[in-house]
């Protein structure tokens, strides 16, 4: 079988993938962002293109419609809402997922046709502060940093970035780099202990927000030891001494980092040549997360530390196509090519290479004010493509709401059934990964074909072409008569070579001639040149600028502050990764981790669930007792939505609270109430069937065998089977019973022909159970004594909680091997095989290493 090469629709890194249409996945070992790695997601791409829960035809109201019904009607409803309000009166809602040929459609289609430029994507939540960082500091939104810088350097700064989970195959590239010349030295700066605090040297748990204070004391530190380059500074940088000056009056303590902590981190700094500093959404996601990345910035600047290989600020971008939607102008504040909307030189420049009938004259609507604005009855036509927002945004609940609120509401996307979905007028199917063509930038400027390898399922289109199916019938035909992928890339290439008078750093003239069906990976603006190694910015005068940024005052607070972020396995909505049953294995539940003080003085024990709650929202999860995070800090995962949990989407915590600058939401740190949630009981299922994700608190997951569910209660019901019938489609079973003298403990069964369909296990405390025992008995016809034991037998020990998602292997597993001798990651390998396929489970065996360690004493 021929593979395809294309490349991971996940993160930012941008591995390149060699699929085949049977679900073959490997990594591509000539795809220079990889060289042939792919993590737990990757690797499990192949179990996730299966049609189950797949939107493939148009739906109006809930009901199957044709295309072109479908198109005229958003035609209509479009054209009617500009006709009657005026341009501003609808908005697309899009996202870094999509290719950058339906980004750059959607563009053209809202700025130079409709008029306004009311489209903001999710970019806004993700990578907004780096971006207005960037264009503050170097007058465009440049990323100079390459991988192999990270590979170069001999200081690495993580700055609000779990790596290890989020960009987990670069992070194995530091790994490697860092094994093969170990004085290179790793800084995590995060309030919280990750999977990426392993491979670190120092672990600064700096206060949530405290990053500018840090900075700025470094900025300081820099300038009184006489650290900085004057002569890099006087030829190329603007805005030094302000910068210092400002950094000077904060108080580096206000980071809550202690002076003996400052001291190592600045000493380091101060004294390494080649310094890159990676950050992300502990850096973007905050309230002064513009300010935190020109911090950054400025110690880099005043340096010299940039443009250099092995130096430089490194923001890492989120998503597959973060980098592409940028050069194509995708969001509400920006226009084509890194051109700005604000200029009405740029602005006449885009409109005459479209020929277009108008131009947005002015900035649109970022998503929050967006959904604002939805919520107040200004938006008449609202087309979501790509993006989840009724999960995603603060306020998730105010902005379903919002949502509810719009005339009109159009969704695209590749599944039946999702949150924002689930809101929908219209309904649009569109392809997804492995059956469309296009191209995708990742972190480092690299753009990689994505290539069809499935056929293109039940009636399913392209984002692009829909785009243009409702664009033609609006009367734009002529400009949206794109016959494929590669005649839009053609497109944007020429924009690109029609504006270069305007100087910008977008040079995408590589393309100019490339074999788009044969395109390989490749950097602009050329291979192998070095963004400002000769000293040149984009700002008029060519200099760079240093910002003076101050820090936030320290907020005070009764309640905890929450924080956000991602698990190792899940992406976003789960809307793709949850279709894995080795993903979900590896964190089934929502969670909230918690300090051990704080759980105890609100007598939470092991098991139980926590109630979070604000004036937006409460939510219900699991608490993970640890001392991962710092006392009266909480993290929760931001995957859970309501297709799969009955309380566990976390964004109805979240403020709606920005940055001033950037609009980007403060998803880190929002203020939160936290107290044991007083469960009467508690239980757990196994299913063939689908699972209901309905009741006080609930949480269903793909298995292997089918599903499995975590429930738990308010008030004891009175008829067992009933509840657990109404969770599980189990009609026409027969059950068997196992219940103890006074009924709290019960176990129920479901047969059908003597095949196991359905398990239900409650208890009026947390059930304690061998659930991967228990899943793999679903589809069987072991007797129900046996499987109401809820005990595996000695000859089958239960695996426990996935660990190594490759391989399917589980921590009492792994804890077996540790007590039998196995001492490092790699002996944790031979013995189970753990850690061997992808790596992205090696900070997990690291930490469980640590944890069963026997103490020296005992020995
Ligand atoms: N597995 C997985 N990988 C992903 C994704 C996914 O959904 N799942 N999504 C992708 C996307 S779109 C993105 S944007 C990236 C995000 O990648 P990351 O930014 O690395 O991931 P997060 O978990 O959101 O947040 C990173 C860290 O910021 C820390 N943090 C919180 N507040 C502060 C603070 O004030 N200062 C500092 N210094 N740190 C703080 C958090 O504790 C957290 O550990 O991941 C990408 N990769
Ligand atoms: N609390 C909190 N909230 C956060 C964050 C956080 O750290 N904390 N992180 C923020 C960040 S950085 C991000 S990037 C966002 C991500 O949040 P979202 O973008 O809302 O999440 P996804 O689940 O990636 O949504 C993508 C949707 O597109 C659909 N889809 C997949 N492929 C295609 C396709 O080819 N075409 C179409 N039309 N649809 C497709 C999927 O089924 C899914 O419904 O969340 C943000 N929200
Ligand atoms: S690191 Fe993992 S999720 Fe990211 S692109 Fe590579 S394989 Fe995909
Ligand atoms: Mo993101």
């Amino acid at each position: 079988m021929t593979l395809t090469k294309t490349v991971c629709p996940y993160c930012g890194v941008g591995c390149g993938v060699l699929a085949g249409p049977d679900g073959t996945i490997k990594g591509d070992p000539e795809h220079p962002a990889n060289y042939g790695r792919l993590c737990s997601k990757g690797s499990a791409l192949g179990e996730t293109i299966g049609l189950e829960g797949r939107l493939l035809r148009p739906q109006i109201a809930g009901k199957d419609a044709g295309w072109d019904e479908a198109l005229d009607l958003m035609a209509e409803k479009f054209s009617a809402a500009i006709r009657e309000h005026g341009p501003d009166s609808v908005a697309i809602y899009a996202s870094g997922q999509m290719l950058t040929e339906d980004y750059y459609v959607a563009n053209k289609f809202m700025k130079g046709y409709v008029g306004a430029a009311n489209i903001d994507t999710n970019s806004r939540l993700c990578m907004a502060s780096s971006v207005v960082g960037h264009k503050r500091a170097f007058g465009t939104d440049t990323v100079p940093g390459t991988y192999e810088d990270l590979e170069d350097a001999d200081l690495i700064v993580l700055v609000g970035s779990n790596l290890a989970w989020c960009h987990p195959v670069l992070h194995q590239r530091i790994a490697a780099a860092k094994e093969a010349r170990p004085t290179m030295k790793i800084v995590n700066i995060d309030p919280r202990k990750t999977a990426t605090t392993a491979l670190a040297d120092l672990h600064l748990r700096v206060a949530p927000d405290g990053d500018v204070a840090l900075f700025n004391g470094l900025l300081a530190h820099l300038a009184d030891t006489n650290a900085l380059d004057a002569g890099f500074i006087d030829r190329h940088v603007n805005g030094h001494q302000a910068a210092v000056t400002q950094a000077r009056l904060d108080d580096p303590e206000e980071s809550g980092l202690a002076k003996d902590e400052l001291a190592e981190f600045y000493g380091l700094w101060a004294g390494t040549e080649k310094v890159v500093t990676v950050y992300s959404q502990g850096v973007n996601q905050s309230s002064c997360g513009t300010d935190k990345v020109n911090a950054i910035i400025n110690c880099h600047l005043a340096t010299g530390r940039i443009g250099i290989p092995g130096m430089g600020p490194f923001s890492v971008t989120g998503q597959p196509n973060a980098m592409g939607g940028r050069e194509v102008g995708g969001m509400a504040n920006m226009l084509a090519n890194h051109l700005d909307i604000e200029n009405a030189d740029h602005r006449a420049g885009v409109q005459a290479f479209w020929n277009s009938p108008t131009i947005a004259p002015h900035a649109g609507l970022k998503a929050v004010d967006l959904f604002d604005a939805c919520a107040a009855g200004k938006i008449k036509a609202l087309w979501v493509i790509s993006t989840n927002p009724a999960v995603s945004l603060p306020d998730a609940d105010g902005v379903a709401n919002a949502i509810k609120n719009v005339p009109f509401v159009a969704v695209s996307d590749i599944n039946a059934r999702t949150d924002t979905g689930d809101l929908a007028d219209v309904l649009l199917p569109a392809t997804g990964w492995g059956e469309k063509d296009g191209s995708v930038t990742n972190s480092e400027r690299r753009v990689s074909r994505q290539r069809a390898f499935l056929p293109t399922p039940g009636e399913a289109r392209p984002d692009w072409q829909i785009i243009c199916g409702v664009a033609t019938r609006m009367g734009w035909g002529d400009a949206f008569a794109f016959g494929s992928p590669s005649e839009v890339f053609a497109e944007y290439i020429a924009l690109s070579a029609a504006t270069e008078n305007f100087e910008r750093d977008l040079d995408l003239s590589i393309f100019a001639d490339v074999d788009y069906a044969d395109l390989i990976p490749t950097q602009w603006p050329q291979n192998g040149r070095r963004f400002f190694a000769d000293g040149k910015f984009y700002h008029a005068d060519g200099k760079a600028k240093m910002l003076p940024v101050c820090a936030p005052e320290p907020k005070e607070r009764d309640a905890f502050t929450l924080n956000t972020g991602r698990n190792r396995d899940q992406w976003h909505t789960m809307s793709r990764s949850g279709k894995a049953p080795r993903l979900g294995a590896h964190l089934a539940e929502p969670y909230a981790e918690i300090h051990p003080d704080d759980a105890a003085a609100l007598a939470i024990t092991s098991g139980d669930l926590i109630k979070l709650s604000n004036g937006f929202g409460a939510s219900v999860v699991r608490a993970l007792i640890t001392d991962r995070t710092a006392k009266r800090q909480i993290f929760t995962p931001m995957h859970w939505t309501r297709q799969q949990s009955s309380a566990g989407w976390i964004n109805n915590l979240a403020a709606p609270i920005s940055d001033p600058f950037s609009g980007q939401p403060a998803s880190k740190n929002n203020a939160v109430d936290a107290a044991k949630f007083d469960a009467k009981w508690y239980g757990f299922a196994a299913s063939a069937a689908e699972l209901n994700p309905k009741g006080d608190y609930a949480a269903v997951a793909r298995s292997l065998s089918g599903w499995q569910g975590e429930y738990a209660g308010l008030t004891v019901p009175n008829d067992w089977e009933d509840l657990a019938r109404g969770l599980m489609d189990v009609d026409g079973a027969t059950v068997s019973e196992a219940r103890d003298a006074d009924g709290r403990y019960t176990r129920l069964a479901f047969y059908k022909d003597e095949t196991l369909v359905g398990m239900f296990f409650a208890s009026p405390t947390p059930v304690t159970l061998a659930r991967t025992h228990a899943v793999s008995l679903i589809g069987t016809a072991t007797p129900p004594l046996q499987a109401l034991a809820g005990r595996s037998g000695a000859d089958q020990p239960d695996p426990g909680a996935t660990v190594c998602a490759c391989l399917n292997v589980g921590i009492n597993t792994l804890r077996t091997a540790i007590a039998e001798g196995a001492n490092s990651v790699e002996a944790l390998g031979e013995a189970t095989c753990a850690g061997t396929n992808c790596g992205s489970c090696k900070p997990e065996l690291e930490s469980l290493l640590a944890q069963c360690a026997v103490p020296m004493a005992a020995e």
